[in-house]
């Protein structure tokens, strides 16, 4: 995933994925082969159970796509499941302040004293390697390389707080959510995009983001709006969700036959 990134920052493009609301093996693997540079399976707001989350990481590591999940919330046993399923990174919602985002890291790392003496990750990742096509011993030694770690900025105490987030190591990215973001400043989470506050708080992350050396991130609905994020600076953005795919393509195909 972060060889994916680096080489969407060299092509001068966005490194793009896609997201998953619904469960399946099949929609993961039909989604997967679509072009993307990863696929996010979203057990935060998604029908996704655990046994899912497993199906669709193999299904989409298995296309040559890195799966990333959402996971429910920052509990570390929730990022030891995702990342023992073989995620290839974690995005974990409402990170508000550095020691919040350092207690993720940690959760994330496996135990190096040269340079993760605090790293609390168990060792016992069986299905891991495979997602990576590596052996145990191989996935062991680079996962703390390889793994993405990517803290969602999505409330005003994060972005009153997110040059310290920022700056935590080990923290790769910083990704807007911004219906919560909106929200979480006392407005309507689907006006986020024509409110003044909430674009300014955005430009700070993005800021905050790039001079840690950090890559930055931006929900998006369509191709458009990631594109316009992505000419904004965000490099890592989604062009939708498979339930407003779905709901948004047969209601337009639907109402053409009810308009006869
Ligand atoms: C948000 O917009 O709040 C998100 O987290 C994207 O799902």
């Amino acid at each position: 995933l972060h060889q994916s990134l680096e080489r969407a920052r060299a092509r001068k493009g966005p490194s793009v994925g896609q997201w998953l609301e619904f469960p399946g093996y099949t929609l993961a693997k039909t989604i997967a082969s679509l072009g993307e540079d990863w696929v996010l399976i979203d057990c935060e707001h998604g029908n996704i159970d655990d046994h899912d989350m497993y199906l669709q990481i193999g299904a989409i590591s298995s296309s040559g796509v890195s799966p990333i999940v959402r996971v429910p919330s920052d509990e570390p046993w929730m990022l030891k499941r995702a990342l023992d399923a073989g995620a290839h990174g974690v995005m974990v919602p409402m990170c508000e302040t550095a020691e919040q985002a350092n207690a993720i890291v940690q959760a994330c790392k496996y135990n190096t004293p040269s340079k993760w003496p605090e790293g609390k990750r168990g060792a016992g990742a069986m299905f891991a390697p495979g997602a990576f096509n590596q052996n145990p011993r191989q996935y062991l030694e680079s996962a703390n390389d390889n793994v993405l770690v990517c803290v969602q900025i999505e409330s005003r105490l994060a972005v009153e707080n997110v040059e310290a987030i920022a700056a935590v190591k080990g923290v790769d990215m910083l990704f807007i959510g911004p219906n919560d973001l909106a929200q979480s400043m006392g407005y309507p989470a689907f006006d986020h995009a024509s409110i003044p506050e909430v674009q300014e708080a955005a430009a700070r992350v993005l800021r905050a983001a790039h001079e840690a050396g950090k890559y930055a991130g931006h929900f998006a609905l369509s191709a458009d709006i990631a594109a316009q994020k992505y000419q904004q600076g965000f490099e890592f953005v989604n062009c939708g969700a498979d339930i407003v795919a779905v709901a948004t393509w047969m209601a337009t195909e639907m109402g053409k036959l009810r308009a006869l």
